[in-house]
């Protein structure tokens, strides 16, 4: 290990335990306002600033208590309750007070003030959490899995993180790295001790393809865990007039998007946001595509063009009533080539549904006839291997990713060594390049710019 490596146990030795402070809810008016601190001797701090400051030394783990809070000459601030966790019984591991008072800015401001000037300073983003892993409560994987979950933008996103805290991505790796840890060691007590006679070692090859495929399909999950997250861009597209504004506010459940009998209405692409089973959509309506006369209506079909470029999935709209023309064949033609497209068949509340061509899905924009067969089609392309998700780990961070990535190169060259028949000493230092990359996933040989690089990106307070 080179000197700026750390691990979970040299907590103390780098003296994290200085107390901090922090709003943990957002800094605006609201009902409470939740303000954290922790660190060493934080109940000794508070203590003075509270009405019963008795009561809070001698406060058992986990306590709530309701006073006053004040500042530095007693003059009352507010009246708040405060909790208490003694270590290790709190979310850091360390000594923790939560200050739950009223959600007032001059409240918030006031008490920030006091705890900075009474012995604390300003906690970093995401100190409280990096703290939590210093201290061995969570190992990294856990702890980018907090803020996985606050960052959540669908409840399957949300749910796939809480997956994650629960530690199965720690699992995971846990597992695959053990087995490699006990080959390693048995190759290095050879290496170590060539004069015992401890039989011929060889790196079962067998363990190392097992290993391998495990690897690839945990990284594969990375695909999944971003559509969850970041989403996706769906586009509606069509004709004039065929009904894709009408469409469009159906979806995002508002009248988003102007709709009128006068072909052009939408001139330039109109964007908002829903969800899709589980999936954020970033929903797109668009000029209809024609060619005009008229250059603001050319130019937002050019823009038109360009976010159909850019979309994962478009939803192609034909006017019912005027069929399927050889443009609308064309251009579903063009888009399907590159991306997923689902065709519909509008306005079936005015034609015979009967005569909707095979392959379009017959809806109503106007009366909703349908559509929830629309919304089906394209949520089957949308949600990556629905059912592959349920329960499984699947990873959501990109540090993770090629982490992993980085252990199954060096695993490949394992294998590649192996089956070379290359002297087991020269092997050993891929497979120990492979345990550390994976020990890397988890924090257990971490560097400072590491945790910096992972945890800024937290939220301050948490
Ligand atoms: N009866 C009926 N009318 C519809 C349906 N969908 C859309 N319309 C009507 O068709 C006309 C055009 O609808 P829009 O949603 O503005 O069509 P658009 O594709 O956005 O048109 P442009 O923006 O001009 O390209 C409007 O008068 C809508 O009320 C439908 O399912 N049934
Ligand atoms: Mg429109």
């Amino acid at each position: 290990m080179s000197t700026d490596e750390k691990t979970t146990a040299d907590a103390d030795s780098d003296g994290v335990h200085d107390p901090i402070a922090a709003l943990a809810t957002p800094y605006a008016q609201s009902a409470v306002a939740v303000i954290r601190a922790s660190g060493a001797r934080v109940i000794e701090l508070i203590a003075p600033l509270f009405s019963r400051p008795e009561k809070l030394r001698d406060a058992p783990r986990y306590t709530i208590m309701h006073g006053r809070f004040q500042d530095r000459d007693g003059r009352t601030i507010d009246e708040v309750l405060v909790n208490v966790f003694r270590a290790p019984h709190s979310y850091t591991g360390e000594d923790s007070v939560e200050i739950n008072s009223h959600g007032s800015l001059p409240v918030i401001e006031r008490i920030l003030e006091t705890l900075y000037s009474s012995g604390f300073r300003p906690a970093e983003p995401g100190e409280f959490t990096l703290r939590a892993f210093l201290t061995g409560k969570l190992d990294l994987t856990r702890a980018e899995a907090v803020n996985e979950i606050i960052r959540a933008r669908s409840d399957r996103a949300r749910s796939l993180a809480m997956n994650r805290l629960g530690g199965s991505i720690e699992r995971a790796i846990d597992s695959v790295k053990g087995r490699l840890v006990d080959i390693l060691a048995r190759v290095e007590i050879q290496l170590d001790y060539p004069e015992e006679d401890t039989g011929e070692v060889v790196i079962p090859p067998e363990v190392i393809d097992e290993t391998i495929v495990r690897l690839e399909s945990l990284v594969a999950t990375y695909r999944i865990g971003r559509v969850y997250q970041e989403g996706v861009r769906v586009a509606i597209a069509g004709r004039t007039n065929a009904g894709k504004s009408s469409l469009f506010n159906l979806f995002v459940r508002e009248d988003r998007s102007i709709v009128s009998d006068v072909p052009g209405t939408t001139r330039d692409y109109i964007e908002a946001t829903t969800i899709i089973d589980g999936v954020p959509v970033r929903l797109f309506d668009t000029a209809g595509l024609r060619v005009s006369e008229d250059t603001i209506e050319t130019e937002g079909v050019r823009r038109s063009e360009s976010i159909l470029g850019a979309a994962d999935l478009v939803v192609y709209v034909v006017d019912g009533i005027e069929g399927v023309v050889a443009d609308d064949e064309r251009r579903v033609e063009q888009i399907a080539d590159r991306v997923p497209c689902v065709v519909a068949w509008n306005k079936i509340d005015l034609v015979d549904a009967r005569v909707c061509p095979a392959g379009y899905i017959g809806i109503s924009a106007e009366t909703g006839e349908n559509v929830e067969a629309l919304r089906a089609a394209i949520a089957t392309r949308i949600t990556p291997e629905r059912g592959v998700a349920d329960g499984r780990p699947v990873i959501d961070s990109v540090r993770q990713k090629d982490l992993i990535e980085r252990a199954l190169a060096a695993l490949r060259e394992t294998k590649v060594g192996v089956d070379a028949g290359v002297p087991v000493d020269a092997v050993a230092l891929d497979l120990q390049e492979a345990i550390r990359a994976l020990g890397e996933i988890t924090g257990e040989v971490t560097t400072d710019d590491i945790l910096d690089a992972m945890f800024s990106g937290f939220c301050v307070g948490k």
